[in-house]
């Protein structure tokens, strides 16, 4: 298993450090992913070598030309690369971790990193699979939402993360968010570490942290709840809370 993201972008020292550091900087020298960045400006048009245009119509800013991004995408699947390519602007669906994993189990993600008003229709309609969007809000460019991308998947990569419960225990793995986390010392400037988690009883911790990840997410996030794979006791604490803050 292993899975290469190719990133087409004008700006490509951008993703010069971000993957030199921790987990996936392992998983990149263990050959578990690869991530290649190709620099739009070298298949850009005439001598300035041209990416971008001002828009047919008239009106503000600048529209990416689609010779470039076309000629880009088409060499890295000459090259052999099969998987999808996947836009990044704000007009996409929005990422999830359900989207991550399915991402994962790829040979090949091409990531094609937006700029200026956004890109040549004719590019989205022949050439791209999918878009995608980090979030309701704006960014400069898809190079920082690529990252975000690579981060979330290449973690999902089977043999990324040494432990693979981990990714399990995750929030939003099971649609709830994370339980609190405590480590040594027990009392911090006071602050005890609450005591089922010093008990030994490791059912009696399960169930702790299972009623304090239920909290937390009516808390803090109660539209995961409905896609939230929750059986009866789960239900029944829900309800218990609900009734409690009702008073
Ligand atoms: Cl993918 N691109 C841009 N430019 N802005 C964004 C985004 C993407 N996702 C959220 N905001």
């Amino acid at each position: 298993m292993s899975l290469v993201f190719h990133i087409l972008t004008l700006f490509p020292g951008m993703f010069e450090s971000p993957f030199r550091w921790g987990i996936l900087a392992k998983a990149i020298q263990e050959g578990k992913i690869r991530v290649e960045t190709h620099d739009l400006r070298e298949y850009g048009v005439g001598p300035h070598r041209a990416t971008d245009d001002y828009p047919y119509g008239g009106g503000e800013g600048m529209v990416m030309k689609p010779d470039p991004l076309v000629a880009a995408i088409e060499e890295i699947r000459a090259r052999g690369a099969k998987g999808p390519v996947i836009l990044l602007t704000p007009q996409g669906e929005v990422f999830h971790q359900q989207m991550a994993k399915e991402l994962a189990s790829l040979s090949d993600l091409t990531l094609v990193c937006g700029r200026y008003e956004g890109v040549d229709e004719r590019v989205r309609q022949g050439w791209v699979d999918q878009e995608v969007s980090i979030g309701d809000y704006i960014l400069t460019g898809g190079e920082l939402a690529a990252m975000v991308i690579v981060d979330a998947v290449a973690r999902l990569v089977p043999g990324v993360l040494g432990n693979e419960d981990s990714a399990l225990k995750d929030s939003f793995e099971g649609g709830l968010l994370k339980y609190p986390q405590y480590t040594r010392p027990a009392v911090f400037r006071g602050m005890r570490v609450p005591e089922v988690l010093l008990s030994g009883d490791h059912g009696a911790i399960a169930r702790w942290r299972r009623r304090q990840a239920l909290k937390r997410t009516l808390e803090r996030r109660p539209d995961l709840l409905s896609k939230a794979e929750l059986d009866s006791e789960d239900l029944r604490f829900l309800e218990r809370l609900r009734s409690e803050a009702e008073g």
